[in-house]
């Protein structure tokens, strides 16, 4: 498609019944959703990472600050990575006010996402359970409420009775291996379509003149009197001022190439999806003592998730011993699913900080910033990592709502405590 501005912009197609309908009579191919160049020799702005993160970064530099000369690197495919591998699930009923501030903010925006990308993507409110076994859990989750209140988010405690009106297939009676105290019950929170989300970001930007770039791999960052000059991929050396490290998995990586240290270990987290039956689930449930959450998409299929495996590594396979611990802990939950079938089991991989917060804005190194350790929270904070680290960039000054997340906490001993907050013991 034509570029209207001499800047690399572009009309992106307009998606709505009427294209639809006009596509439908008349035929004729939809134009592709992005385009794709040659990298060029230099930009303003290197975003190391083409998952959720790194492109809304890329859209909001271009949209809330007019920088469009900006090019995300990836090194296999948009989305290919934590972005297209996580159980899509989306919430703000943290436990410390920084993180429920935050993750807030993010859910804000992604219910206004569809209409603000022109993409559709499936933004599903529904509601979020996290259940309680113990008298410990339960505390932690009134706790977490009590945040939440202060905050303006709305979680508070549901009875073994509400939980069951909620999930009438839950087993909530007294007999139960690991009986239901209650739960911490988060009706804003739900689902929505992240491979959508990825696409969406993806077309946005692109249409504001950023340059998205697959199969292409950082094996270099330049750093010349401690400042950022440029990088080295397997396309050609890119000189550029700025490099934002989005990455997820390889975060400690790619911040090395940079000569950062990160206080980081990756692990894999395995997730599995069943053949699709009948609506009959309408809430996230998540059960930390269980080590399980589970939704059901539109489309029918639950999808579930579990910790993270134990022990350190890159492996994106899925293994017999998570299919089995994961088939137990759910018929504990709902032994109606005792003949469900599934379909496929998957891992992502996940950078683990010591205080489960993340780690965003500055480095040591001048112009090298990064927007990592997002642990296992990373795609619920997609929209509002992506506004923030835009603003880091544009003004250079550190934006209020990520202020408590910056590299230099783990010297100055200010950790986060967002532990408790994690959908399961990890
Ligand atoms: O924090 O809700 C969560 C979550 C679900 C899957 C991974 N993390």
């Amino acid at each position: 498609m034509a570029d209207l501005t001499g800047r690399g912009q572009r009309r992106a197609a307009r998606y709505s019944a009427v294209a639809l309908l006009r596509h439908g009579i008349g035929g004729g191919a939809w134009p592709r959703a992005w385009r794709t160049h040659e990298p060029k020799r230099s930009y303003q702005v290197v975003i190391v990472g083409g998952g959720v993160h790194g492109l809304a970064t890329a859209y909001y530099l271009a949209r809330n600050h007019g920088i469009t000369d900006v090019a995300v690197l990836d090194k296999g495919y948009l989305g290919g990575g934590g972005s297209g591998r996580n159980t899509a699930i989306i919430r703000s009923n943290y436990l410390t006010p920084e993180g429920v501030r935050f993750y807030d903010r993010s859910l804000g925006m992604y219910e206004r996402l569809a209409a603000e990308l022109n993409y559709n993507v499936m933004f599903s409110r529904r509601g979020h359970l996290t259940l309680a076994h113990s008298d410990a859990s339960l505390r932690t989750m009134r706790w977490r409420a009590e945040v939440n209140k202060l905050s303006g988010v709305d979680s508070d405690i549901a009875d073994p009775d509400e939980v069951k009106r909620l999930v009438p297939f839950l087993d909530t009676s007294a007999g139960a291996r690991y009986p239901i105290l209650g739960a911490l019950y988060h009706p804003p929170g739900g689902i929505i379509r992240h491979d959508a989300v990825v696409w969406g970001y993806a077309r946005a930007a692109d249409s504001l003149g950023v340059h998205l770039h697959q199969d292409t791999e950082v094996t270099g960052i330049d750093v010349v009197g401690g400042r950022v000059s440029g990088v080295r991929t397997n396309r050609g050396p890119i000189a550029t001022g700025t490099v934002i490290n989005c990455t997820a998995g390889w975060s400690t990586l790619v911040s090395a190439l940079a000569g950062v240290r990160m206080p980081v270990q990756t692990f894999p987290l395995q997730a599995a999806v069943t053949e699709p039956v009948k609506p009959f689930l309408h809430t996230v449930v998540v059960s930390g003592t269980l080590h399980v959450y589970v939704s059901q998409t539109d489309r029918g299929e639950l999808v579930f998730g579990a910790s993270v495996d134990p022990f350190a590594s890159y492996s994106t396979r899925g293994s017999l011993e998570f299919i089995e611990g994961l088939a137990g802990h759910v018929l504990e939950l709902m032994p109606s699913l005792a003949q469900l079938r599934l379909l496929r089991q998957w891992a992502g991989l996940c950078d683990m900080t010591p205080d489960f917060a993340p780690i965003m804005g500055s480095t040591g190194v001048d112009g090298f910033l990064v927007d990592v350790g997002w642990g296992t929270y990373g795609f619920k904070a997609g929209p509002v990592a992506g506004e923030a680290m835009a603003e880091c960039v544009a003004t250079g000054r550190t934006p209020e709502i990520i202020a408590a997340f910056g590299l230099d906490r783990f010297e100055e001993g200010r950790l986060v405590a967002e532990k408790g907050a994690a959908a399961v013991g990890h």
